[in-house]
């Protein structure tokens, strides 16, 4: 009986994209576009170093990877693009869209009184979880909008489990980026590793999947 255990954590801070819903492949079709009209070759492996990664640190890696100088206003239009056609895509999404298991888990997680938070680096949080219908799900919510800096640094999960009123030993950070990892890491949380973070030293935990957040390693009789 699950509701008879404790879990070991009494925060989660889970990352959005690539954790709660498979955006990240949103955000590939969309730097796609982009990266097509450069002409700059873009694969999978090369969107995986955008996982975490800001809306303009994401441009400059694929400006870089095709060694294109644009200037910041030529930067400032492409990246809008990238967001116009990414939110076209976003508004797709439907409650359908939300993993089964991952909504049965954090129903779960919320039975056995783990307070939650989202900790994302994305601006267009508040309107996936809106899309998904769980705007009112999670005790907190930060996102790309509330940060100054975007993971590896500290700064998104620092204010996230100060919105949870927890201690850093407290909470415990879900993420799909290696960055993520490093983030949570900065801020002295553990972490659990999944997707490609799954293939992170640097993780506490790793798992294959969601539903693992259930797991006995992280439940106490
Ligand atoms: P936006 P996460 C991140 O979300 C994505 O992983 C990353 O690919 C994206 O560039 C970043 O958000 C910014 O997103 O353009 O919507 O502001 O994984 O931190 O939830
Ligand atoms: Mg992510």
């Amino acid at each position: 009986m699950i509701q008879s255990k404790a879990y070991k954590y009494k925060g989660i801070i889970f990352d959005l994209d690539g954790v709660i819903c498979h955006t990240d492949q949103y955000h590939y079709r969309a730097w796609k576009i982009i990266a097509d009209e450069l002409g700059i070759f873009f694969d999978q492996k090369i969107n995986n170093k955008l996982r975490g990664v800001s809306r303009m640190e994401s441009l400059e890696i694929i400006l870089n990877e095709g060694k294109v100088k644009l200037t910041d206003k030529e930067k400032e239009a492409l990246a809008k693009k990238k967001n116009d056609a990414y939110r076209t895509f976003l508004n797709e999404l439907t409650p359908e869209d939300l993993d089964k298991k991952v909504l049965e888990t954090l129903k779960a997680l919320k039975e056995l009184k783990v307070k939650m938070a989202i900790g994302s680096s994305s601006k267009n949080a508040t309107f996936i979880l809106g899309k998904l219908g769980l705007s009112d799900f999670f005790d907190a919510v930060v996102d790309g909008n509330s940060i100054s800096e975007s993971k590896p640094n500290p700064e998104v999960f620092n204010k996230a489990r100060h919105a949870l009123n927890l201690e850093k030993e407290e909470c415990v950070v879900v993420e799909d980026a290696f960055s993520g990892i490093e983030a949570a890491r900065n801020a002295g949380m553990d972490s659990i590793g999944i997707g490609d973070a799954s293939k992170s030293d640097g993780a506490t935990y790793k798992i294959r999947e969601f539903s693992d957040l259930l797991g006995e390693e992280f439940l106490i009789s």
